[in-house]
């Protein structure tokens, strides 16, 4: 199966996907037909595994978006579990020096690129497809995403950056926030000259720019300023804050 989003990306378009923390494939369904481009499921956060992120990757491959997943941390481990159920993409937390990095890169892709662990997964249609074309798609197609959301990463970034294999690096605004002492003060000065030095980086190595927003607004400023991914918000509080405008325009009538 093609990754739609790494074509996406390829050919400069800008996507945007919600973070999704409940454990609800009819929600990852509509979030599909109403035409988001990916959607970044999240074990890092919540409690999810890679048995019900399965079912949330099913629907979101139905309805055509791009399964991503978050794991909880830079282990190999977490990395093969994720990408065995069909990740197309991982997103990988607090990625602070090159050594990660590199583990990273090699975690998610199979020899000679890397040193995935070899079985016949779902994600290799269970064996049922010839292995060598399998692999090499599977390596072709897996996009590695790393977070750049602490003091200590962005002052490596240049270098983690550079690494092979790593295909997109994503800005965590709320811990990187949190790392300089301000959090969640996403548009505090020292916060917008932290996500500048970071984007700047970024397309100085040639790769997209990722980045959390909570707010159309916000996702609009990001792609003024150059990100080309935007993870727009989370299913839960997407559907909260609609429940609640609505029911206060019913209450207020
Ligand atoms: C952060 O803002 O720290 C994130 O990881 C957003 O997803
Ligand atoms: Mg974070």
């Amino acid at each position: 199966m093609v990754n739609k989003l790494k074509e996406k990306l390829q050919s400069g378009e800008v996507v945007v996907g919600p973070f999704v923390g409940l454990n609800c494939p009819d929600l990852v369904e509509i979030m599909g037909i109403v035409g988001f481009d990916f959607c970044v499921i999240d074990t890092e956060h919540g409690p999810m595994n890679p048995e019900s992120i399965q079912h949330l990757i099913r629907a979101a491959e139905l309805s055509g978006m791009t399964p991503v997943v978050r794991v909880t941390e830079a282990s190999p481990t977490n990395i093969l579990r994720v990408l065995d159920v069909g990740a197309k993409a991982i997103h990988v937390p607090q990625v602070n020096d090159v050594q990660t990095a590199q583990m990273v890169a090699k975690a998610s892709r199979y020899y000679p690129e890397g040193m995935r662990g070899a079985a016949v997964p779902r994600a290799l249609e269970y064996g049922l497809k010839p292995l060598k074309e399998a692999l090499e798609e599977a390596n072709r197609d897996t996009m590695v995403i790393v977070h750049c959301e602490n003091v200590e990463g962005l002052s490596r970034l240049e270098e983690i950056a550079s690494v092979s294999g790593i295909d997109m690096i994503f800005v965590g605004p709320y811990d990187l926030s949190q790392s300089l002492g301000i959090p969640g003060q996403i548009m505090h000065p020292d916060m917008r000259e932290a996500v500048g030095r970071a984007l700047s980086i970024i397309k100085g190595a040639g790769k997209p720019a990722g980045i959390f927003v909570t707010s159309v607004e916000e996702a609009v400023q990001r792609i003024q300023e150059g990100f080309n991914y935007i993870a727009y918000s989370l299913d839960s509080l997407i559907f909260g804050l609609a429940c609640k405008e609505q029911l206060a325009k019913i209450k207020e009538s």
